[in-house]
């Protein structure tokens, strides 16, 4: 795909560019955003550090990458006749054909010519005179902007361990976050992936096919569940077409995940033994991420959970040949679903080829990684090329690299040093017309994306609209707010089984980040319409002041 050219701001004169708003990312929440508040006839800047739109997408270009929402659901929903005219070509798009769709999207809307590219967001600082924020991007340029969104993606900041030796690894390294345009060939070569979430359980399978000899290396087993990835019909995309209204309004008000599914209408131990066996098997046979949705109780109670974890034990010892092996996928630290359960293809058979090995590193972690090998339990093991499949510094990694300073000068990065806080995931008390879409303390990663962002976008922009109709500058979470909102997140999640996982959920992967439990998990359904009351009783929990006029003619475009 070719890059569009950067566009320029007003740079390195005396009087830095203005806009109303700055958004930072064009992922789906970016280009999403831009398109609503044009609508608002505001003016707005959008800076994306990647060469094109597509945020997550179009840097994880690793083999097999692809969503695991279905495409159908994967999708916008704010304009019928893109979702009536788009066909997806599989029941879960490839990384590629997702791309094209947001490419799609960015040339339907016009989108581009607002979007900076190859430009990250260094800085923003909040002058509580102006009311505006000043903000510093990588060219050394700076912007003036009344507001600034954060729609910098959940899972947008790649993390490579510190592991010794790595850096003088001869051959090449690649991170399946921050994966090469050009296409990499393993054809013959010794390979060695490390980690085994959701990135490794797509990729291993592809690589697999290529390598002359592939080593996985595994620090926690992961559940995963078929995909049954085929092409899309005619009749089955028209299904959905013919029933989309239905179809999101379920998925937004009335799921906690934002995925159109059956409702359970009981808990796991409410049958026996056999009625749960098939029920488990036949969501085992249809295939994805809504084998939690069987009952309603998965999440919640061990016993419940016990069974659908033992449930897919079972497959893998079935599935895979070598005892052993199979002794070792076999997830027993946490329980299924509280890391985010994996959807695959052809995942397990995998380590049934003879080219494919598995290394326990949880037993004998990774010691170093010498110029040829990785050494671990005291052995070498030898290597051409390594891939590291070791995830993300979610949900807060992409805010923590921007110098983000509100009142008084504070960092959000201070404020944030014992974990994050926000009045509903989507504003931060004493940093004013920052707002963050998808932001910790928002249901986020444990919904189906598209259906978080369309909401956190036709929120802000509500909200905007009704600060102008007011002729308010600005809008603050209120301390007490916030602090009344943390104490909700953390008190639903503590009723789960979810803080039992050492996941990126809780920021366990990042060594040194505070252990907080940071989606919000009562419910795409359920919070949307807290969101939706805190608007209707006049943005209860913000403060809205007078400020700088607010209004977009009263700054240059
Ligand atoms: P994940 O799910 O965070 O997986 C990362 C994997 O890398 C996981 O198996 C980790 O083991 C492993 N890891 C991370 N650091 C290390 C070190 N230092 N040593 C050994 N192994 C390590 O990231 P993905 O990219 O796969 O998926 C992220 C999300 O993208 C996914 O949930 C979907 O929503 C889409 P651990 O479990 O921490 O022991």
């Amino acid at each position: 795909m070719a890059a569009a050219q950067p566009q320029s701001v007003q740079t390195r004169s005396a009087h830095p560019a203005q806009t109303d708003v700055v958004v930072v990312g064009a992922g789906f929440s970016g280009l999403y955003l831009l398109h609503k508040l044009r609508g608002l006839g505001l003016t707005v800047k959008v800076f994306e550090q990647g060469g094109d739109v597509g945020g997550t997408w179009y840097w994880n270009r690793y083999p097999g990458a692809r969503c695991d929402v279905e495409s159908m659901q994967y999708s916008f929903s704010f304009d019928d006749d893109l979702q009536q005219s788009w066909d997806w070509s599989e029941r879960y798009a490839p990384q590629p054909e997702i791309l094209s769709y947001a490419s799609h999207v960015a040339e339907r809307y016009d989108l581009r010519r607002d979007i900076t590219f190859n430009t990250r967001v260094e800085s923003a600082d909040f002058d509580e005179h102006s009311n505006r924020w000043t903000v510093k991007i990588s060219d050394s340029a700076s912007i003036v902007a009344q507001h600034v969104v954060l729609a910098t993606g959940c899972l947008s900041n790649a993390r490579s361990p510190d592991f010794k030796g790595l850096k003088d690894f001869k051959g090449k390294v690649y991170h399946t976050g921050s994966w090469p345009h050009e296409p990499v060939d393993f054809t013959g070569l010794r390979v060695g992936v490390i980690g085994t979430g959701s990135s490794a359980i797509q990729s291993i399978p592809l690589i697999a096919e290529q390598a002359e000899q592939l080593t996985v290396f595994q620090r926690t087993a992961n559940f995963s569940v078929p995909a049954r990835n085929a092409k899309l019909t005619d009749a089955e995309r028209q299904k959905f077409r013919d029933n989309y209204a239905e179809i999101r309004r379920v998925a937004r008000e009335e799921m906690k995940n934002g995925i159109y599914q059956p409702v359970p209408d009981r808990g796991a131990l409410d049958d026996p033994e056999d009625t749960r066996r098939e029920k488990y098997q036949a969501r085992w046979t249809s295939g994805g991420l809504t084998f939690m949705g069987v009952y309603n109780n998965l999440g919640l109670d061990l016993s419940a959970n016990d069974t659908a974890a033992g449930f897919i034990r079972d497959k893998i010892a079935a599935i895979v040949e070598d005892p052993e092996t199979a002794r070792l996928l076999q997830p027993n630290s946490h329980p299924v679903g509280t890391k985010r359960i994996c959807v695959d293809t052809d995942y397990y058979a995998t380590f049934n080829r003879p080219n494919v090995k598995l290394v326990d590193i949880k037993t004998h972690p990774i010691e170093e990684i010498l110029p040829h090998a990785v050494r671990s339990g005291g052995k070498d093991y030898e290597m051409d090329a390594l891939v590291l499949a070791t995830g993300f510094d979610a949900m807060t990694g992409s805010v923590a690299k921007i110098d983000i300073r509100g009142r008084h000068g504070q960092a959000l990065n201070d404020k944030w040093a014992e974990g994050p806080r926000t009045y509903l995931g989507l504003m931060s008390a004493g940093f004013p017309n920052l707002f963050i879409i998808t932001g910790p303390g928002s249901p986020s990663v444990l919904s189906n994306m598209l259906v978080s962002i369309e909401q956190h976008v036709d929120w802000i922009t509500d909200c905007l609209a009704s600060m102008r109709k007011r002729g308010a500058g600005t809008i603050e979470a209120t301390r007490a707010a916030e602090d009344k909102w943390v104490d909700h997140v953390n008190e639903v999640a503590s009723a789960t089984l979810y803080p039992q996982a050492n996941s990126w959920y809780m920021g366990a992967n990042v060594p040194g980040k505070p252990r907080i439990f940071m989606p919000y998990i009562g419910g795409v359904g359920v919070y949307r319409k807290i969101c939706d009351e805190v608007a209707a009783k006049g943005y209860e929990g913000f403060e809205m002041g007078a400020g700088a006029a607010s209004n977009a003619t009263a700054i240059a475009s």
